[in-house]
């Protein structure tokens, strides 16, 4: 008899995956079924004490993904209700690296929460105008939740509570931004749930590598994925790029040509709004390069 499950961490030929009733077992994957994500819902068959094997991958409600160097779509963590994109004065945010994020976002239908970790780091910093931290005002205007974390002083990681409750969230950024702290110090019972993966991932290291979904204590789901030096998009339609600009969208269909991709055309509502004010130039220049950069 088949058992609904979730898949925790997904590695190689097997992974972990958590019943309904709350058990976590190892699972071994077979070449007809397929490989699962992080987050799929499956269903398994009981092979063992704590040993299962998959029969079947449910239809997925959205994949996120980000793009490898040939600019395909290599799927990171599947069902999520919510991305947090973490950025930190140390790293700071490579060029765009936002905007990709809060495309590939769009794309799947849900909604982006920023948050600034090590923010008790912003203070002590020179205040530089042309780097991306310079713009939280902006993405909040938006309508951008940007929630500030820290995890070595105030104001903790409280901030993060109302959004996680109940929701299936992962965390995702440059490598060294803090998610893994962050997890960390929002688990209480990490150790615990870490003890149980490891048979799959093996020891910890400081580095993340594997993509692994936790349990929160307020029955929402938390994932931690591997942090990424630059993060790319693949290749994508110019209206799916620019639906990730939600500035863009009051001015949807105004545009002389019906293909305009905004790069110069003549009559180009959205030139006009960059312009007059109602759209900010930075957003415009970054949608510019991303549309350069995805030929
Ligand atoms: N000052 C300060 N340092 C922090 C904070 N959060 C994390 N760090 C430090 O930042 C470094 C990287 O933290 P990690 O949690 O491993 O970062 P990560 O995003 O998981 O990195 P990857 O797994 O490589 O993607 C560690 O040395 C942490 O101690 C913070 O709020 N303030
Ligand atoms: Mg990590
Ligand atoms: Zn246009």
């Amino acid at each position: 008899m088949a058992l609904a499950a979730r898949v925790l961490v997904s590695y190689g030929n097997r992974g972990i995956v958590e019943t309904s009733d709350g058990k976590r077992m190892v699972c071994s994957y077979r070449r007809s079924v397929g490989r699962p994500y992080c987050g799929d819902r499956v269903a398994v068959e009981m092979t063992g004490d704590d040993q299962v094997l998959l029969v079947g991958i449910e239809p997925r409600d959205n994949e996120f993904a980000r793009a490898n160097a040939r600019f395909q779509k290599q799927v990171i963590a599947a069902n999520l209700d919510q991305v947090l994109v973490v950025i930190a004065p140390e790293p700071l945010p490579s060029t765009d690296l936002v905007e990709r994020y809060l495309v590939a976002i769009h794309s799947l239908g849900i909604s982006p929460v920023i948050v600034l970790n090590k923010s008790e780091l912003v203070a002590q910093r020179s205040t530089a105008t042309d780097n991306p931290l310079s713009h939280l005002d902006e993405y909040r205007e938006l309508g951008y939740p940007v929630l500030a974390t820290s995890c070595k002083g105030e104001p903790g990681t409280k901030t993060l509570w109302p959004v996680l409750t109940e929701k299936t969230s992962i965390l995702v950024g440059q490598s060294g931004v803090g998610k893994s702290s962050l997890i960390n110090q929002i688990i209480p019972d990490l150790d615990l749930q870490t003890g149980e993966l490891s048979r799959v991932t093996g020891k910890g290291t400081h580095t993340t590598t594997t993509t692994i979904m936790y349990a929160l204590p307020c029955a929402g789901r938390l994932i931690d994925s591997p942090g990424v030096w630059e993060y790319g998009l693949w290749r994508m339609e110019p209206r799916e790029l620019e639906d990730g600009f939600i500035d863009f969208h009051p001015f949807d269909g105004q545009c002389k040509f019906n293909d305009c991709r905004h790069a110069g055309e003549p009559g180009c509502a959205i030139l006009t709004a960059v312009e007059q004010g109602q759209i900010k130039r930075w957003r415009y220049q970054s949608y510019l390069r991303l549309l350069e950069q995805n030929r």
